[in-house]
């Protein structure tokens, strides 16, 4: 809190004190918050929660995966370099760029998880 006072009285000095184009770092600042966008996902027994999910090409998301089911679960899209290996209760925050636009499947790697239903598809578009 105390730095985030700070930052604002120094924001607030640079806004009043400059009359010429002072809102460079702010607009940028505001430019990288709004790609920024934060999905979440869910396993269980034996499925993703949604099944599919769409990420932006070039764009930073957040993926939140979480394990809300009993037993070992992986979050595993090998075209984009994820894996996320997550016990019961746990959950794990991803940040993703993917540059290529197309279609990828993603999976739990455990046991026969796949075949019971835990597989899905990321769309880069
Ligand atoms: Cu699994």
């Amino acid at each position: 809190m105390k730095l985030l006072a700070t930052f604002a009285i120094v924001t607030a000095l640079a806004l009043t004190g400059c009359t010429q184009t002072p809102t460079t770092e702010s607009q940028q600042q505001q430019a990288v918050l709004s790609s920024n966008s934060k999905i979440s996902v869910e396993m269980s027994e034996f499925s993703f929660s949604p099944a599919s999910i769409r990420l932006p090409a070039g764009e930073s998301t957040t993926v939140e995966v979480i394990n809300v089911g009993s037993m070992l679960h992986t979050f595993t899209v090998n075209d984009l370099g994820i894996d996320v290996r997550l016990a019961a209760g746990e959950r794990e925050t991803i940040t993703v760029t993917p540059e290529q636009t197309g279609s990828s499947d993603s999976l739990c790697t455990i046991e026969n998880h796949a075949a019971l239903g835990m597989v899905g598809t990321v769309i880069v578009e």
